[in-house]
Protein backbone atom coordinates (compact mmCIF):
# COMPACT_ATOMS: atom_id res chain seq x y z
CA UNK A 1 0.00 0.00 0.00
CA UNK A 2 1.48 3.47 -0.51
CA UNK A 3 -0.34 6.42 0.35
CA UNK A 4 -2.22 8.61 -2.01
CA UNK A 5 -1.04 12.03 -0.09
CA UNK A 6 2.65 10.50 0.32
CA UNK A 7 3.63 8.69 -2.75
CA UNK A 8 6.85 7.89 -1.82
CA UNK A 9 6.15 5.93 1.81
CA UNK A 10 5.38 2.38 1.79
CA UNK A 11 2.74 1.39 5.12
CA UNK A 12 4.41 -0.54 7.00
CA UNK A 13 3.89 -4.45 8.24
CA UNK A 14 1.33 -3.73 10.61
CA UNK A 15 -2.20 -5.88 11.10
CA UNK A 16 -5.56 -4.18 9.68
CA UNK A 17 -8.05 -3.32 12.57
CA UNK A 18 -10.64 -5.89 12.12
CA UNK A 19 -14.40 -5.95 13.43
CA UNK A 20 -13.00 -8.61 16.17
CA UNK A 21 -10.41 -6.54 17.05
CA UNK A 22 -12.95 -3.63 16.91
CA UNK A 23 -15.38 -5.99 19.98
CA UNK A 24 -11.84 -6.66 22.02
CA UNK A 25 -11.67 -3.24 22.24
CA UNK A 26 -15.42 -2.47 22.76
CA UNK A 27 -15.17 -4.82 26.14
CA UNK A 28 -11.90 -3.45 27.54
CA UNK A 29 -13.83 0.12 26.82
CA UNK A 30 -18.04 -0.47 27.38
CA UNK A 31 -19.33 2.79 27.68
CA UNK A 32 -20.92 4.80 24.45
CA UNK A 33 -18.24 7.22 23.39
CA UNK A 34 -15.18 5.26 24.21
CA UNK A 35 -14.77 2.87 21.18
CA UNK A 36 -15.04 5.71 17.88
CA UNK A 37 -15.66 4.14 14.42
CA UNK A 38 -18.05 6.70 12.72
CA UNK A 39 -16.21 8.49 9.67
CA UNK A 40 -17.88 11.81 11.10
CA UNK A 41 -16.62 11.54 14.14
CA UNK A 42 -13.54 10.42 13.20
CA UNK A 43 -12.27 13.31 10.76
CA UNK A 44 -10.74 15.57 13.97
CA UNK A 45 -8.19 12.96 15.05
CA UNK A 46 -7.19 12.09 11.54
CA UNK A 47 -6.36 15.95 11.03
CA UNK A 48 -3.46 17.78 11.82
CA UNK A 49 -4.17 21.35 13.59
CA UNK A 50 -2.46 23.37 10.60
CA UNK A 51 -4.68 20.79 7.98
CA UNK A 52 -1.85 20.13 6.41
CA UNK A 53 -1.50 16.43 7.23
CA UNK A 54 -4.40 13.50 7.24
CA UNK A 55 -4.01 9.95 7.89
CA UNK A 56 -6.87 7.38 7.37
CA UNK A 57 -7.33 5.26 11.15
CA UNK A 58 -10.84 3.59 11.08
CA UNK A 59 -10.88 3.45 14.92
CA UNK A 60 -9.99 5.98 17.78
CA UNK A 61 -9.77 4.57 21.45
CA UNK A 62 -11.00 7.16 24.76
CA UNK A 63 -9.29 5.25 27.62
CA UNK A 64 -10.21 6.44 31.17
CA UNK A 65 -7.51 4.22 33.03
CA UNK A 66 -4.02 3.59 32.93
CA UNK A 67 -5.17 -0.40 32.84
CA UNK A 68 -7.04 0.43 30.16
CA UNK A 69 -4.27 1.89 27.91
CA UNK A 70 -1.84 -1.07 29.09
CA UNK A 71 -5.22 -3.31 27.68
CA UNK A 72 -5.07 -1.75 24.53
CA UNK A 73 -1.59 -1.49 23.90
CA UNK A 74 -1.33 -5.84 25.17
CA UNK A 75 -4.19 -5.95 22.02
CA UNK A 76 -1.98 -3.84 19.82
CA UNK A 77 1.04 -5.21 20.36
CA UNK A 78 -0.14 -8.65 19.79
CA UNK A 79 -1.99 -8.35 17.08
CA UNK A 80 0.79 -5.69 15.81
CA UNK A 81 -1.49 -2.75 15.15
CA UNK A 82 -0.19 0.42 15.15
CA UNK A 83 -1.14 3.18 17.35
CA UNK A 84 -0.67 6.96 17.20
CA UNK A 85 -1.24 8.93 20.92
CA UNK A 86 -3.17 11.33 20.82
CA UNK A 87 -3.62 14.42 23.31
CA UNK A 88 -5.02 17.75 22.35
CA UNK A 89 -3.69 17.44 18.83
CA UNK A 90 -2.36 20.73 18.90
CA UNK A 91 1.16 19.67 17.50
CA UNK A 92 3.10 21.28 15.09
CA UNK A 93 4.87 18.71 12.56
CA UNK A 94 2.10 16.09 12.25
CA UNK A 95 3.41 13.89 14.49
CA UNK A 96 -0.33 13.39 16.28
CA UNK A 97 -1.96 12.09 13.35
CA UNK A 98 -1.89 8.62 11.54
CA UNK A 99 -0.25 8.65 8.36
CA UNK A 100 -2.19 5.77 7.20
CA UNK A 101 -4.82 4.05 9.41
CA UNK A 102 -3.03 3.81 12.60
CA UNK A 103 -5.36 3.32 16.24
CA UNK A 104 -5.69 6.36 17.67
CA UNK A 105 -5.27 6.13 21.21
CA UNK A 106 -6.64 9.83 22.61
CA UNK A 107 -6.17 10.98 26.45
CA UNK A 108 -9.08 13.32 26.69
CA UNK A 109 -11.12 11.40 28.74
CA UNK A 110 -7.83 10.73 31.23
CA UNK A 111 -8.50 14.10 32.89
CA UNK A 112 -7.98 13.80 36.68
CA UNK A 113 -6.03 15.57 38.96
CA UNK A 114 -4.64 13.05 41.08
CA UNK A 115 -2.89 15.21 44.08
CA UNK A 116 -1.38 18.53 44.84
CA UNK A 117 1.55 18.83 47.76
CA UNK A 118 0.84 22.51 48.50
CA UNK A 119 3.54 22.89 50.50
CA UNK A 120 6.22 21.56 48.12
CA UNK A 121 4.05 22.49 44.75
CA UNK A 122 4.13 19.08 42.97
CA UNK A 123 1.28 18.33 41.13
CA UNK A 124 0.39 14.87 39.84
CA UNK A 125 -2.42 14.36 37.40
CA UNK A 126 -3.24 12.47 34.25
CA UNK A 127 -2.00 12.84 31.22
CA UNK A 128 -5.20 13.87 29.44
CA UNK A 129 -5.72 16.90 31.74
CA UNK A 130 -5.93 20.38 29.40
CA UNK A 131 -2.47 22.67 30.28
CA UNK A 132 -5.20 25.97 30.74
CA UNK A 133 -7.30 23.98 33.36
CA UNK A 134 -4.28 22.66 34.98
CA UNK A 135 -3.29 26.59 35.22
CA UNK A 136 -6.86 27.24 36.54
CA UNK A 137 -6.70 24.58 39.30
CA UNK A 138 -3.27 25.43 40.97
CA UNK A 139 -4.03 28.85 40.86
CA UNK A 140 -6.66 28.20 43.55
CA UNK A 141 -3.57 26.84 45.91
CA UNK A 142 -1.44 30.03 44.88
CA UNK A 143 0.88 28.26 42.49
CA UNK A 144 1.21 28.48 38.59
CA UNK A 145 2.46 25.84 36.17
CA UNK A 146 5.69 26.11 34.45
CA UNK A 147 4.71 25.51 30.94
CA UNK A 148 2.74 28.05 28.85
CA UNK A 149 2.18 28.17 25.34
CA UNK A 150 -0.74 29.62 23.03
CA UNK A 151 -2.66 26.11 22.84
CA UNK A 152 -3.10 26.26 26.15
CA UNK A 153 -6.58 26.22 25.95
CA UNK A 154 -6.64 22.33 24.02
CA UNK A 155 -2.97 21.10 24.39
CA UNK A 156 -2.97 18.23 26.98
CA UNK A 157 -0.42 18.02 29.75
CA UNK A 158 0.76 14.33 28.24
CA UNK A 159 1.34 16.31 24.95
CA UNK A 160 3.19 19.04 26.25
CA UNK A 161 5.77 16.53 28.03
CA UNK A 162 5.56 14.12 24.71
CA UNK A 163 6.50 16.95 22.63
CA UNK A 164 8.99 18.58 25.60
CA UNK A 165 7.12 21.66 24.78
CA UNK A 166 8.95 24.98 25.84
CA UNK A 167 6.92 28.09 25.47
CA UNK A 168 6.54 31.07 26.85
CA UNK A 169 7.90 30.82 30.28
CA UNK A 170 11.21 28.53 29.88
CA UNK A 171 13.18 31.67 30.23
CA UNK A 172 11.98 31.72 33.71
CA UNK A 173 11.33 28.05 34.55
CA UNK A 174 13.59 26.18 32.12
CA UNK A 175 12.79 22.97 30.35
CA UNK A 176 10.04 20.17 31.35
CA UNK A 177 13.21 17.95 31.78
CA UNK A 178 13.58 20.11 34.86
CA UNK A 179 10.57 20.70 36.11
CA UNK A 180 9.14 17.05 35.46
CA UNK A 181 9.60 15.17 38.90
CA UNK A 182 8.17 12.03 37.81
CA UNK A 183 6.01 9.76 34.80
CA UNK A 184 4.05 7.06 34.62
CA UNK A 185 3.69 5.25 31.16
CA UNK A 186 2.48 2.77 29.32
CA UNK A 187 5.34 0.21 26.64
CA UNK A 188 4.39 -0.82 23.76
CA UNK A 189 3.96 -4.26 25.06
CA UNK A 190 1.45 -3.17 27.99
CA UNK A 191 3.61 -2.99 30.42
CA UNK A 192 3.25 -0.07 33.12
CA UNK A 193 6.42 1.95 33.74
CA UNK A 194 5.58 3.37 37.38
CA UNK A 195 8.24 6.23 37.50
CA UNK A 196 5.78 8.53 38.86
CA UNK A 197 7.69 9.61 41.93
CA UNK A 198 7.57 12.77 43.24
CA UNK A 199 11.20 13.61 44.58
CA UNK A 200 13.19 16.64 43.76
CA UNK A 201 16.37 14.52 43.98
CA UNK A 202 16.34 11.00 43.16
CA UNK A 203 19.93 9.42 41.66
CA UNK A 204 18.95 5.77 42.05
CA UNK A 205 20.08 4.38 39.06
CA UNK A 206 19.30 5.70 35.10
CA UNK A 207 16.66 9.03 35.16
CA UNK A 208 14.17 6.80 33.01
CA UNK A 209 11.54 9.30 32.82
CA UNK A 210 13.36 11.90 30.80
CA UNK A 211 13.30 9.36 28.11
CA UNK A 212 9.49 9.95 27.46
CA UNK A 213 9.76 13.80 27.29
CA UNK A 214 10.07 14.53 24.19
CA UNK A 215 9.75 10.94 22.62
CA UNK A 216 6.88 11.94 20.61
CA UNK A 217 4.53 9.01 21.58
CA UNK A 218 7.21 6.63 20.04
CA UNK A 219 8.62 4.85 23.54
CA UNK A 220 5.23 4.51 25.50
CA UNK A 221 2.35 5.86 26.11
CA UNK A 222 2.39 8.89 29.11
CA UNK A 223 -0.29 8.12 31.20
CA UNK A 224 0.46 10.32 34.49
CA UNK A 225 3.17 13.03 35.79
CA UNK A 226 4.25 14.51 38.47
CA UNK A 227 5.27 18.12 38.04
CA UNK A 228 6.89 21.10 40.23
CA UNK A 229 5.20 24.31 40.20
CA UNK A 230 6.48 27.01 41.14
CA UNK A 231 4.59 29.86 43.37
CA UNK A 232 1.99 32.25 41.27
CA UNK A 233 3.85 36.00 41.65
CA UNK A 234 2.02 38.29 43.10
CA UNK A 235 3.12 40.83 40.14
CA UNK A 236 3.26 40.84 36.92
CA UNK A 237 3.87 43.46 34.13
CA UNK A 238 4.51 43.60 30.15
CA UNK A 239 6.28 46.01 27.78
CA UNK A 240 5.82 46.26 24.71
CA UNK A 241 8.82 48.11 22.93
CA UNK A 242 9.54 49.42 19.14
CA UNK A 243 13.18 49.25 17.98
CA UNK A 244 14.50 49.75 14.58
CA UNK A 245 16.77 46.69 14.25
CA UNK A 246 17.74 43.01 15.50
CA UNK A 247 20.83 44.00 17.08
CA UNK A 248 19.24 46.68 19.29
CA UNK A 249 16.93 43.79 20.25
CA UNK A 250 19.78 41.53 21.29
CA UNK A 251 21.39 44.78 23.35
CA UNK A 252 18.18 45.37 25.00
CA UNK A 253 18.33 41.20 26.02
CA UNK A 254 21.15 41.90 27.42
CA UNK A 255 20.44 45.07 29.19
CA UNK A 256 16.92 43.34 30.44
CA UNK A 257 19.11 40.39 32.21
CA UNK A 258 21.61 43.05 33.76
CA UNK A 259 18.64 45.51 35.08
CA UNK A 260 15.54 43.33 35.84
CA UNK A 261 17.46 40.32 36.34
CA UNK A 262 15.36 37.91 39.25
CA UNK A 263 11.89 39.68 37.78
CA UNK A 264 12.62 38.89 33.81
CA UNK A 265 9.96 36.30 33.25
CA UNK A 266 9.78 36.33 29.34
CA UNK A 267 11.57 37.98 26.70
CA UNK A 268 9.57 37.29 23.03
CA UNK A 269 10.19 39.36 19.75
CA UNK A 270 8.24 40.13 16.96
CA UNK A 271 9.07 41.81 13.42
CA UNK A 272 6.68 44.42 11.47
CA UNK A 273 5.61 41.68 9.15
CA UNK A 274 4.35 39.87 12.25
CA UNK A 275 2.71 42.53 13.09
CA UNK A 276 1.10 43.10 10.07
CA UNK A 277 -0.55 39.67 9.79
CA UNK A 278 -2.14 40.43 13.50
CA UNK A 279 -3.74 43.16 12.19
CA UNK A 280 -4.92 42.09 8.72
CA UNK A 281 -6.03 38.75 9.97
CA UNK A 282 -6.56 38.68 13.43
CA UNK A 283 -8.20 42.56 13.31
CA UNK A 284 -5.65 43.21 16.32
CA UNK A 285 -4.25 46.43 16.70
CA UNK A 286 -0.98 47.81 18.03
CA UNK A 287 -0.63 49.62 21.29
CA UNK A 288 2.39 51.45 19.73
CA UNK A 289 3.58 52.91 16.76
CA UNK A 290 5.17 50.88 13.58
CA UNK A 291 8.82 50.06 13.64
CA UNK A 292 10.29 47.05 12.07
CA UNK A 293 11.05 45.57 15.42
CA UNK A 294 8.94 44.62 18.63
CA UNK A 295 9.84 43.35 21.86
CA UNK A 296 7.84 41.74 24.65
CA UNK A 297 9.31 42.13 28.08
CA UNK A 298 7.31 40.10 31.39
CA UNK A 299 8.35 40.79 35.07
CA UNK A 300 6.99 38.48 37.06
CA UNK A 301 7.51 39.40 40.69
CA UNK A 302 6.60 39.65 44.47
CA UNK A 303 6.17 43.06 44.84
CA UNK A 304 3.89 45.22 42.35
CA UNK A 305 5.45 48.68 42.89
CA UNK A 306 8.79 47.30 43.04
CA UNK A 307 8.69 45.95 39.61
CA UNK A 308 6.90 48.67 37.61
CA UNK A 309 9.94 50.83 39.29
CA UNK A 310 12.70 48.92 38.10
CA UNK A 311 11.08 48.21 34.74
CA UNK A 312 10.21 51.80 34.13
CA UNK A 313 14.01 52.37 35.10
CA UNK A 314 15.17 50.51 32.77
CA UNK A 315 12.91 51.89 30.04
CA UNK A 316 14.10 54.96 30.08
CA UNK A 317 17.50 54.04 30.19
CA UNK A 318 16.64 52.05 26.88
CA UNK A 319 15.23 55.10 25.64
CA UNK A 320 18.20 57.53 26.37
CA UNK A 321 20.96 54.73 24.85
CA UNK A 322 18.67 54.82 21.94
CA UNK A 323 18.07 51.20 21.87
CA UNK A 324 14.29 51.70 22.27
CA UNK A 325 11.89 54.23 20.01
CA UNK A 326 8.61 53.99 21.46
CA UNK A 327 6.84 51.74 24.31
CA UNK A 328 3.91 50.89 26.85
CA UNK A 329 4.20 49.05 29.60
CA UNK A 330 0.75 47.28 31.19
CA UNK A 331 -0.01 46.09 34.51
CA UNK A 332 -3.63 45.51 33.91
CA UNK A 333 -4.42 42.16 33.75
CA UNK A 334 -6.69 42.57 30.83
CA UNK A 335 -3.87 45.20 29.46
CA UNK A 336 -1.30 42.16 29.63
CA UNK A 337 -3.62 39.81 28.11
CA UNK A 338 -4.13 41.83 24.68
CA UNK A 339 -0.34 42.66 24.60
CA UNK A 340 0.48 38.67 24.96
CA UNK A 341 -2.48 38.00 21.77
CA UNK A 342 -0.03 40.04 19.73
CA UNK A 343 2.66 37.29 20.73
CA UNK A 344 0.55 34.12 21.14
CA UNK A 345 -1.78 34.16 18.53
CA UNK A 346 0.14 35.25 15.67
CA UNK A 347 0.09 30.89 14.79
CA UNK A 348 -3.70 30.98 14.16
CA UNK A 349 -3.56 34.16 12.84
CA UNK A 350 -0.97 33.08 9.71
CA UNK A 351 -3.66 29.99 8.95
CA UNK A 352 -6.06 32.66 7.43
CA UNK A 353 -3.04 33.26 4.42
CA UNK A 354 -4.10 29.46 3.05
CA UNK A 355 -0.92 27.19 3.54
CA UNK A 356 1.60 27.74 6.15
CA UNK A 357 5.18 26.75 5.94
CA UNK A 358 6.53 26.24 9.74
CA UNK A 359 10.31 26.02 10.50
CA UNK A 360 10.77 26.17 14.52
CA UNK A 361 14.58 26.82 14.78
CA UNK A 362 17.43 27.49 17.54
CA UNK A 363 19.79 29.75 16.19
CA UNK A 364 22.89 31.04 18.00
CA UNK A 365 22.36 34.75 18.84
CA UNK A 366 24.44 36.69 15.96
CA UNK A 367 22.79 34.46 13.28
CA UNK A 368 19.75 34.70 14.84
CA UNK A 369 17.71 36.93 12.51
CA UNK A 370 19.75 36.27 9.79
CA UNK A 371 17.43 33.46 8.24
CA UNK A 372 14.46 35.36 7.79
CA UNK A 373 16.11 37.97 5.55
CA UNK A 374 18.09 35.27 3.90
CA UNK A 375 14.55 33.74 3.55
CA UNK A 376 12.81 37.05 2.13
CA UNK A 377 15.17 37.66 -0.16
CA UNK A 378 15.21 33.77 -1.78
CA UNK A 379 11.53 33.96 -2.07
CA UNK A 380 11.03 37.39 -3.54
CA UNK A 381 7.02 37.92 -4.18
CA UNK A 382 6.47 34.30 -4.56
CA UNK A 383 5.19 33.97 -0.94
CA UNK A 384 2.48 35.79 0.44
CA UNK A 385 4.58 36.35 3.88
CA UNK A 386 7.42 35.65 5.34
CA UNK A 387 8.03 36.22 9.19
CA UNK A 388 10.27 35.96 12.03
CA UNK A 389 8.97 36.03 16.06
CA UNK A 390 9.47 33.66 18.78
CA UNK A 391 11.42 33.30 22.07
CA UNK A 392 14.57 35.20 21.58
CA UNK A 393 15.22 34.79 25.06
CA UNK A 394 15.79 31.50 24.60
CA UNK A 395 17.63 31.25 20.96
CA UNK A 396 14.77 30.12 19.44
CA UNK A 397 13.56 31.64 16.17
CA UNK A 398 9.95 30.85 14.60
CA UNK A 399 10.39 31.39 10.70
CA UNK A 400 6.95 30.92 8.65
CA UNK A 401 6.16 31.13 5.00
CA UNK A 402 2.43 31.39 3.65
CA UNK A 403 1.08 31.24 0.23
CA UNK A 404 -2.76 30.96 -1.03
CA UNK A 405 -1.79 27.10 -1.07
CA UNK A 406 0.18 24.82 -0.96
CA UNK A 407 2.95 25.42 -3.65
CA UNK A 408 5.88 22.98 -4.91
CA UNK A 409 8.10 25.54 -6.06
CA UNK A 410 7.93 27.57 -2.82
CA UNK A 411 8.78 24.59 -0.87
CA UNK A 412 11.43 23.36 -2.96
CA UNK A 413 12.71 26.97 -2.13
CA UNK A 414 12.63 26.61 1.38
CA UNK A 415 13.69 23.00 1.84
CA UNK A 416 17.00 22.00 2.53
CA UNK A 417 17.76 25.29 2.35
CA UNK A 418 16.57 26.05 5.89
CA UNK A 419 17.90 23.27 7.07
CA UNK A 420 21.12 23.50 5.23
CA UNK A 421 21.87 27.20 6.50
CA UNK A 422 20.46 26.04 10.63
CA UNK A 423 22.84 22.95 10.30
CA UNK A 424 25.65 25.19 8.90
CA UNK A 425 25.86 28.09 11.73
CA UNK A 426 25.40 24.45 14.76
CA UNK A 427 21.57 25.47 15.12
CA UNK A 428 19.01 22.92 15.77
CA UNK A 429 16.26 22.28 12.97
CA UNK A 430 13.73 21.60 15.66
CA UNK A 431 13.99 24.07 18.61
CA UNK A 432 10.85 23.07 20.69
CA UNK A 433 8.13 21.20 17.94
CA UNK A 434 9.52 18.32 17.68
CA UNK A 435 10.36 15.91 14.58
CA UNK A 436 6.58 14.49 13.75
CA UNK A 437 6.02 13.13 10.57
CA UNK A 438 7.32 16.04 8.49
CA UNK A 439 10.63 16.86 9.76
CA UNK A 440 11.90 12.99 10.58
CA UNK A 441 14.08 12.91 7.68
CA UNK A 442 16.53 16.12 8.61
CA UNK A 443 17.65 14.73 11.75
CA UNK A 444 20.60 14.29 10.55
CA UNK A 445 21.17 17.85 10.05
CA UNK A 446 20.85 18.25 14.21
CA UNK A 447 22.31 14.84 14.93
CA UNK A 448 25.15 13.09 14.56
CA UNK A 449 24.65 9.18 12.81
CA UNK A 450 26.22 7.56 15.93
CA UNK A 451 23.24 9.53 18.07
CA UNK A 452 20.57 8.14 15.54
CA UNK A 453 21.80 5.30 15.86
CA UNK A 454 21.65 5.02 19.75
CA UNK A 455 17.66 6.18 19.22
CA UNK A 456 16.82 3.57 16.73
CA UNK A 457 18.58 1.29 19.05
CA UNK A 458 16.34 2.31 21.74
CA UNK A 459 13.43 2.11 20.11
CA UNK A 460 14.07 -1.84 18.84
CA UNK A 461 14.17 -2.32 22.69
CA UNK A 462 11.09 -0.19 23.68
CA UNK A 463 9.05 -1.50 20.70
CA UNK A 464 10.86 -4.49 19.10
CA UNK A 465 7.39 -3.87 16.53
CA UNK A 466 7.49 -1.05 15.93
CA UNK A 467 3.59 -0.36 16.93
CA UNK A 468 4.20 2.79 18.51
CA UNK A 469 3.89 6.14 16.31
CA UNK A 470 5.11 4.73 13.15
CA UNK A 471 6.45 6.93 10.85
CA UNK A 472 7.96 9.98 13.05
CA UNK A 473 10.76 11.23 14.69
CA UNK A 474 13.37 8.31 13.60
CA UNK A 475 14.89 9.07 9.81
CA UNK A 476 13.17 7.18 7.05
CA UNK A 477 16.49 5.30 6.06
CA UNK A 478 19.15 4.95 8.15
CA UNK A 479 23.05 6.14 7.46
P1 LIG B 1 -0.62 16.33 20.39
O1 LIG B 1 -0.58 17.35 19.33
O2 LIG B 1 -1.85 15.56 20.53
O3 LIG B 1 0.61 15.33 20.20
C1 LIG B 1 1.90 15.80 19.99
C2 LIG B 1 2.88 14.60 19.98
O4 LIG B 1 2.92 13.99 21.25
C3 LIG B 1 2.49 13.50 19.01
O5 LIG B 1 3.67 12.90 18.52
C4 LIG B 1 1.74 12.51 19.89
O6 LIG B 1 1.81 11.20 19.39
C5 LIG B 1 2.47 12.64 21.20
N1 LIG B 1 1.62 12.44 22.38
C6 LIG B 1 0.53 13.17 22.76
N2 LIG B 1 0.07 12.72 23.94
C7 LIG B 1 0.88 11.69 24.31
C8 LIG B 1 0.93 10.83 25.45
N3 LIG B 1 0.06 10.92 26.43
N4 LIG B 1 1.90 9.89 25.48
C9 LIG B 1 2.82 9.79 24.49
N5 LIG B 1 2.81 10.58 23.40
C10 LIG B 1 1.86 11.52 23.32
N6 LIG B 1 4.93 24.20 21.27
C11 LIG B 1 5.92 24.71 22.01
O7 LIG B 1 6.86 23.98 22.33
N7 LIG B 1 5.92 26.02 22.42
C12 LIG B 1 4.93 26.86 22.12
O8 LIG B 1 4.97 28.03 22.47
C13 LIG B 1 3.84 26.34 21.35
N8 LIG B 1 2.81 27.13 21.05
C14 LIG B 1 1.79 26.63 20.30
C15 LIG B 1 0.75 27.49 19.98
C16 LIG B 1 -0.31 27.04 19.21
C17 LIG B 1 -1.44 27.97 18.87
C18 LIG B 1 -0.30 25.70 18.73
C19 LIG B 1 -1.42 25.17 17.90
C20 LIG B 1 0.74 24.84 19.05
C21 LIG B 1 1.80 25.29 19.82
N9 LIG B 1 2.89 24.47 20.17
C22 LIG B 1 3.90 24.98 20.93
C23 LIG B 1 3.03 23.09 19.61
C24 LIG B 1 2.64 21.83 20.41
O9 LIG B 1 3.77 21.00 20.58
C25 LIG B 1 2.07 22.03 21.73
O10 LIG B 1 0.85 22.67 21.45
C26 LIG B 1 1.79 20.84 22.68
O11 LIG B 1 2.94 20.46 23.40
C27 LIG B 1 1.17 19.62 22.06
O12 LIG B 1 0.31 19.01 23.02
P2 LIG B 1 -0.96 18.17 22.56
O13 LIG B 1 -1.60 17.62 23.76
O14 LIG B 1 -1.79 18.95 21.65
O15 LIG B 1 -0.24 16.98 21.79
C1 LIG C 1 4.70 29.96 19.43
O1 LIG C 1 5.72 30.21 20.08
C2 LIG C 1 4.46 28.56 18.98
O2 LIG C 1 3.84 30.82 19.19
C3 LIG C 1 4.04 28.46 17.52
O3 LIG C 1 5.56 27.76 19.23
C4 LIG C 1 5.14 28.88 16.62
O4 LIG C 1 3.60 29.35 14.89
C5 LIG C 1 4.74 29.07 15.17
O5 LIG C 1 5.61 29.02 14.30
ZN1 LIG D 1 7.14 28.78 20.27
Amino acid sequence: LTSVRYPDLKRGGYATVTDRDISDFEKLLPENGRVLTDASELSGYNTDWLKTCRGNSQVVLRPKTTEEVSGIMKICNERKLAVVPQGGNTGLVGGSVPVFDEVVLSTQLMNNIISLDEVSGTLTCQAGCVLGAIEEYVSDYNLTIPIDLGAKGSCHIGGNLATNAGGLRLLRYGSLHGSVLGVEAVLANGDILDCLTSLRKDNTGYDLKQLFIGSEGTLGVITAASIICPQKPHAVSVAFLGCESFPNILQIFKQSKNMLGEILSAYEFIDFQSMSCAKENLNLSSPIGDFPFYVLIETSGSNGQHDEEKLNQFLEEMMSLGLVHDGTVATESIKIKNIWGLRERLAEGLLHDGYCYKYDVSLPLPHFYGLVEAMRERLGDSAKRVIGYGHVGDGNLHLNVTSKEYNQEIMDQIEPFVYDWVAERRGSVSAEHGLGFKKRDFIYHSKSKSAVHLMQMMKNSLDPNGILNPYKVLPSTLR
